[in-house]
C-alpha cells in the first residue's frame, strides 16, 4: 500500500467577526473569495483599489469539514501539510491548535496528525491574523523605521508606517511602482493529508557533481523516512541505466547517497544553443524484492558557472552553460497576478512560450514577488529558459533579530530544496537593489537611506543586512544545492566588502541596473554609452492597448490624467516622462487611442536601442534583461506583455532584437556601423546589401560588402560615413535598408533612419492586404505605396503576428502570419485573423 495524498479541497471562509460562512477557493485568498461572492467589486476596476484597503486590517478564518477515507486511516502515519499559508496563521484541528505560521514562503507540517484525526467529522480551521495589526507593533518595538521605497503605506491608510519589511510575505502585495496594494491573506497553496506506512522517500536530489559531454557524474541524494530500522536497497534508474546500493535505515529521516554515472549524456541547453533535454530519475526503496517506496524527479544535465574572471577590461560576469559562454537575453519577471493563486498553468505557459517566441533565453525571477510555483520552473526547464532566481527581498532594509533571521534561514533552505533539481535555475541572487540603495562603503552613493541614521544604527542595519545576504543565504545555497552559484545583490560590482562592491553605471565588473534613461530623463542614445558586463535591468514604460485599458476604465475615463488612469499609473513621474520623451522622439498623437499605441512604439524604440547596444558589446557585455516581462494587473508599466498576455510593441521588438543572428546598425551622427551579432555556435559567412532608399522605395545608392562572424561572436562588418551616404539627400526623406544574406537565404533585414520618427517627412500610405494562397487565410501579404513606419496590425480575433510594428517599403512586400493562443501542445497555432485593422505612424498623428 503506497503513500496517499488526500487533498483538502472543500473550504469556507468568513471575516472572523462575522457569523456567516461562505464557500472559499483553496488555493486562493480573501480578496478573490470576496470577489466571487460579489461582496467586493473587481479590485482591478476603476479606483476600486482604494475601497479595498480594509481587507488587510481584518482577521479572516478558513474552515474545512472532512471525513478521512479508510485507506488514509489504515496507514500508520498521517501528516497534515500546508504548502503555503499567507501569512500569520494559527491552525486548529478538531479544536486543538496544531500549527502557527508566520512566513508565506514556507510550508507547514503537522507530523503526527493521525492521533488527532477522526474517521468522520473533522474540522480544520485556519485563523489569519491581519498582517497589518501583526506588524505595526514590530515597527514600534524596533524604535526606528527601515527604508522600503516601494511600500505604499499611505495608500493603505498607514501613513508612513512601512511594515512590509517585517512580514515574510510577497513584497509587491504592499504596492510597487507598477502594482496595486493588495495585502492578501489566505491558503495560497495546496493543503493535504499525507498517509504512509513503513517507509517513504520524501525527497530526491540529483546532484550534478561534474557534467561534460563525455559523462555526467551525479549523486542521487535520497531522503528516506522510515518507521523502524530496516535493511534494503535503494535503486535508481534513468535512461535505461540502473544503480543500486544496500541501505540500512534507522527509524526517522535518513539521507542516503548513491553515485550515478551517465556516459555521453544528452545535455540540457538553453533556447538557441540546443535542446533542453530532460531525464527522469526513478528511485525505489526495495526490500526482499518488494518496492516499499518510490519517487521520481525530472532534471536536465548541464554544467553551469557564473564566470567572474579578471580580464583587460575589468572582471567578467556571465553564465557559462556546458562550457559555452552565453549571452543572456530576456527580461525581469514579476508575479503574473496580484492574487498569485489565480495564475493558471495556461497563463504561465503563455508567458514562457512568449519569452521563447521572443528569442529570449533567460528570465529573472525578481526579488519583490514570490519564489514561483513549480509550473513556472517546469516550463522553463522544458522550453530551455534559464532562470536568474532572486530570494524574495527588494528595495528595503530588513530587521535582524534572531527570530527573523531564523525564519529567513528556513525559508531559504526550503525553497532551494524545492527548486534545486531545476536545470533552468542558473543563479541564486540575494536581493534586488539593496546593496546599491544602501551603498554602505560609499558615503556619496545610494538612495539617501543610510544618512537618516546615527553612525551606530547604520552599522547595525548593515550588519543585519550582511547576516542575511552575506551569510545566511549563501550558506543555505551551499548546504542545500552545493554546486549552485550565488550573487548577494543585483546590481553589485563585486563582493569585496569595500567601496568597490557597489555597482555604478560605469562599473566594469558585476551587473548593472541602468535607469538613467527613464528615471533620470537621459536620452535614448545613452543606452549606447552605459553598458556593463551584464545589464540585469533597464526599462521604459508604456500603456497597454485600448482593449486592455477599457477593462478598467469607462469611455469617459479615457484620458491621461483622469482619476482612473492615474490609479493605474503607479510611477508618480510616469505620465510626465512618457510625454516628455514623446515630444523628443515622436510626432504628436492625434487622440488618446493613438497616444496609447504611440507610447508602445516609443517603449519599443527605447528597448531596441538598449538591447542592441548591449549585444553589440559582446563579449564585454553578456547579459541584457529588460525591466519587465509581464504585469500583475492591467496598468501602465515597463512590461512588454500586458496583464491579459497581449503583446505590446516591445514584445515584437524583443523577438527581433534578441534573434540569435542579428544585423544591428548604430549611428553616431557621422558614421553608421553595421554589426553582425552571432549567438549561434556556427560560423556566419555571408554578404550585406545596404540600400539607400527614398520613401517611394527608389534605390538611390547601394553597397555590397561581405559580412562574417565566427561562432558566438559579434563583429563590426562594415561602416559608412553619413555624408558619403546622404550626398545631398535630405535625412528626413531617406532610409537605409540592410539585408544580410548567406547562401541565397535572407538571415536578417533592418532599417536605419538618420532622424527621429518625429522628424521624418512621411506621407499617408495606402496599405493593401491580401491573403496568401495555400495558407488557409492565416498568412497575409502587405504592400504599400509609400514608406509606412511602424505598421501596426490588430486582428478581430485575439492573437499574435509573426511580426508587427514593422516598416513597410514600397516594392518590398511583407508576409505576416497570424496565430492564436490555444491550450495544447503548441500554445500558439495558426489561425485566420478575421478583420484586420492596419495602422501606421501616419495614422496616429495629426494631419
Ligand atoms: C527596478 C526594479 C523595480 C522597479 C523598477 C521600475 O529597480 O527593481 O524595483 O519596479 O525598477 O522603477
Amino acid at each position: 500500500m503506497g503513500e496517499i495524498h488526500f487533498v483538502l479541497k472543500h473550504w469556507k471562509f468568513k471575516e472572523s467577526k462575522d457569523d456567516q460562512w461562505r464557500l472559499a477557493h483553496v488555493p486562493g485568498c480573501v480578496h478573490t473569495d470576496l470577489l466571487r461572492h460579489g461582496i467586493i467589486p473587481d479590485p482591478f476596476y476603476g479606483t476600486n483599489e482604494r475601497e479595498l484597503q480594509w481587507i488587510d486590517k481584518a482577521d479572516w478564518e478558513y474552515e474545512a469539514h472532512f471525513d478521512v477515507p479508510d485507506d488514509v486511516m489504515e496507514h500508520s502515519r498521517v501528516s497534515l501539510v500546508f504548502d503555503g499559508l499567507d501569512t500569520y496563521a494559527d491552525v486548529f484541528l478538531n479544536g486543538e491548535k496544531v500549527l502557527s505560521a508566520d512566513n508565506m514562503f514556507r510550508s507547514w507540517k503537522l507530523d503526527d496528525a493521525k492521533g488527532k484525526l477522526k474517521p468522520q467529522g473533522n474540522v480544520l480551521r485556519v485563523y489569519f491574523r491581519s498582517p497589518v495589526a501583526e506588524d505595526i507593533p514590530k515597527l514600534k518595538a524596533l524604535g526606528y523605521a527601515l527604508p522600503a521605497s516601494n511600500d505604499q503605506s499611505e495608500a493603505g491608510g498607514l501613513g508612513d508606517q512601512k511594515i512590509s519589511v517585517f512580514a515574510r510575505k510577497a513584497p509587491y502585495h504592499y504596492g510597487w511602482d507598477w502594482g496595486p496594494r493588495f495585502v492578501t491573506s489566505g491558503i495560497w497553496r495546496e493543503v493535504r493529508l499525507e498517509a504512509w506506512s513503513n517507509v517513504r522517500i520524501t525527497d530526491l536530489f540529483i546532484r550534478q557533481d561534474r557534467v561534460t559531454t563525455n559523462a555526467a557524474e551525479l549523486t542521487a541524494v535520497a531522503e528516506i523516512e522510515s518507521e523502524a530500522d530496516w535493511q534494503g536497497k535503494l535503486k535508481i534508474s534513468a535512461a535505461g541505466l540502473e544503480w543500486e546500493r544496500d541501505v540500512m535505515l534507522a527509524a526517522g529521516v535518513n539521507t542516503v547517497e548513491l553515485k550515478l554515472e551517465i556516459p555521453n549524456p544528452k545535455l540540457w541547453w538553453c533556447r538557441g544553443l540546443g535542446e533542453p533535454h530532460l531525464y527522469t530519475f526513478y528511485a525505489e526503496y526495495v526490500q526482499e524484492g518488494r518496492t516499499l517506496a518510490e519517487r521520481s524527479v525530472q532534471t536536465g544535465l548541464r554544467s553551469v558557472r557564473l564566470v567572474r574572471e579578471k580580464d583587460e577590461a575589468g572582471t567578467s560576469f556571465y553564465i557559462e552553460l556546458n562550457g559555452v559562454p552565453v549571452f543572456a537575453k530576456g527580461a525581469n519577471h514579476i508575479p503574473n497576478d496580484s492574487f498569485v493563486s489565480e495564475v493558471t498553468y495556461e497563463r504561465y505557459k503563455h508567458e514562457i512560450v512568449s519569452a521563447v517566441e521572443s528569442n529570449m533565453n533567460m528570465l529573472r525571477v525578481w526579488g519583490g514577488g514570490i519564489y514561483e510555483q513549480d509550473d513556472f520552473y517546469d516550463l522553463c526547464d522544458a522550453y530551455g529558459l534559464m532562470v536568474w532566481q532572486d530570494f524574495m527581498f527588494a528595495c528595503s532594509m530588513y530587521p535582524g533579530d534572531e527570530a527573523f533571521l531564523n525564519n529567513v534561514r528556513i525559508e531559504a533552505e526550503e525553497n532551494v530544496k524545492r527548486l534545486r533539481n531545476h536545470p533552468s535555475i542558473v543563479l541564486w541572487c540575494g536581493n534586488n537593489e539593496i546593496d546599491t540603495a544602501w551603498s554602505h562603503y560609499d558615503e556619496k552613493s545610494g538612495w539617501g537611506w543610510k544618512q537618516q541614521y546615527s553612525p551606530e544604527l547604520r552599522e547595525k542595519i548593515w550588519a543585519d543586512y550582511e547576516a542575511i545576504f552575506h551569510r545566511i543565504l549563501p550558506e543555505a545555497v551551499q548546504r542545500i544545492a552545493p554546486i549552485a552559484e550565488y550573487w548577494p545583490s543585483s546590481p553589485m560590482a563585486d563582493w569585496t566588502n569595500d567601496a568597490s562592491q557597489h555597482a555604478r553605471n560605469d562599473s566594469s565588473s558585476g551587473d548593472i541596473h541602468y535607469w538613467g534613461v527613464w528615471h533620470n530623463v537621459e536620452p535614448f542614445e545613452n543606452y549606447n554609452k552605459v553598458i556593463g558586463r551584464f545589464m540585469s535591468e533597464y526599462g521604459f514604460q508604456s500603456f497597454p492597448e485600448w482593449e486592455t485599458v477599457r477593462t478598467y476604465a469607462k469611455e469617459s475615463d479615457m484620458e491621461l490624467e483622469s482619476e482612473v488612469m492615474l490609479q493605474h499609473q503607479k510611477n508618480g513621474s510616469g505620465n510626465r516622462l512618457i510625454r516628455q520623451y514623446m515630444e523628443m522622439y515622436f510626432p504628436e498623437p492625434k487622440d488618446f487611442r493613438s497616444f496609447l499605441t504611440m507610447s508602445q512604439l516609443q517603449q519599443a524604440e527605447a528597448m531596441k536601442t538598449a538591447i542592441e547596444a548591449h549585444r553589440r558589446r559582446k563579449p564585454y557585455c553578456r547579459g541584457s534583461l529588460y525591466w519587465q516581462m509581464n504585469d500583475c494587473w492591467p496598468v501602465a508599466s515597463w512590461a512588454g506583455m500586458d496583464y491579459y498576455g497581449r503583446w505590446k510593441a516591445l514584445q515584437y521588438t524583443s523577438k527581433s532584437s534578441f534573434q540569435d543572428v542579428l544585423l544591428s546598425m548604430d549611428g553616431t551622427g557621422e558614421s553608421i556601423g553595421f554589426h553582425l551579432i552571432n549567438d549561434t555556435l556556427e560560423e556566419i559567412g555571408g554578404s550585406l546589401r545596404i540600400m539607400l532608399l527614398d520613401f517611394s522605395g527608389k534605390l538611390l545608392q547601394q553597397w555590397k560588402p561581405a559580412a562574417s562572424a565566427g561562432p558566438n561572436e559579434a563583429q563590426v562588418v562594415y561602416s559608412l560615413k553619413a555624408e558619403e551616404v546622404l550626398r545631398g539627400y535630405r535625412p528626413e526623406q531617406v532610409l537605409l535598408l540592410a539585408e544580410l544574406e548567406q547562401d541565397g537565404q535572407l538571415l536578417d533585414s533592418r532599417t536605419y533612419y538618420f532622424v527621429t520618427a518625429k522628424q521624418l517627412e512621411l506621407h499617408n500610405p495606402t496599405i493593401t492586404c491580401e491573403s496568401v494562397e495555400a495558407s488557409g487565410g492565416t498568412r497575409v501579404l502587405l504592400q504599400t505605396d509609400t514608406l509606412a513606419r511602424y505598421v501596426t496590425l490588430s486582428a478581430e480575433t485575439e492573437g499574435i503576428f509573426s511580426d508587427n510594428h514593422f516598416d513597410l517599403i514600397p516594392g518590398i512586400p511583407k508576409v505576416v502570419e497570424f496565430r492564436i493562443r490555444r491550450s495544447g501542445e503548441d500554445h500558439f497555432s495558426a489561425a485566420v485573423p478575421g478583420e484586420l485593422t492596419i495602422r501606421s505612424l501616419a495614422d496616429l498623428t495629426k494631419a
